[in-house]
């Protein structure tokens, strides 16, 4: 038995930290460049390329169904943050509101602040991604992606774009803003997908 002061991750939690990251401490901010403060009364999320181009309203967003969801978090730079509490829409809840064109294979999440990532339509489209407005049951801080940033549990969290404004819908992969500079395009942690080859 080991004492209180010690943690040694019982064998189900070991099962969900990927190979090489460690369990990090409070939950980081990762962010590259500054922080954008975005008003919920002026913010909009765009969709537009192979899909009916439209413009979401923070009210149109917290018309759809609302959902609580936890998920494991996992960070390239190797620390990963265990059962995080979100409240937000399904991604596929938002997606029945956009008209998409079968020729769409990837998307490309664009956000206030310009930064970038790519991810692949079948990736975005499971069941337990989220667009994300509250944490640990708080209205998402600015540092963390708020207003609202989208939540992808089983990538690296750089696909978890945060400051959410856009999701153009693409023919074939492009690459975001990480993925052009040696990040691997897609991202698994569990395959340790860090960089492109
Ligand atoms: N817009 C934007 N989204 C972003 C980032 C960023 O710099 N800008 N950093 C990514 C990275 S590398 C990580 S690990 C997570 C960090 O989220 P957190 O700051 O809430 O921990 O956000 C991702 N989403
Ligand atoms: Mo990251």
């Amino acid at each position: 038995m080991l004492g209180k002061f010690f943690q040694k991750p019982d064998p189900e939690l070991q099962e969900r930290v990927p190979p090489g990251q460690h369990l990090a401490k409070g939950f980081p901010v990762l962010t590259y460049g500054s922080t954008p403060q975005v008003d919920p009364a002026s913010w909009e999320l765009k969709v537009w390329g192979l899909a009916a181009a439209k413009t979401f309203s923070w009210d149109d967003l917290m018309a759809m169904p609302q959902s609580h969801f936890t998920a494991d978090f996992h960070c390239v730079t190797t620390w990963s943050k265990l059962d995080v509490e979100w409240i937000g829409v399904k991604v596929t809840d938002f997606m029945q509101q956009v008209e998409l064109d079968p020729k769409a294979t990837h998307v490309m999440q664009h956000c206030y602040g310009d930064y970038t990532t790519n991810i692949a339509l079948e990736d975005l489209l499971r069941e337990e991604n989220f667009l994300a407005h509250s944490l640990f049951g708080e209205p998402l801080p600015a540092e963390h992606g708020g207003p609202l940033r989208l939540v992808v549990p089983h990538l690296y969290a750089w696909k978890s774009a945060k400051w959410l404004n856009g999701l153009e819908f693409l023919p074939q992969m492009q690459l975001g803003f990480w993925e052009r500079n040696g990040y691997h395009h897609r991202g698994e942690p569990f395959a340790e997908e860090r960089y492109s080859s």
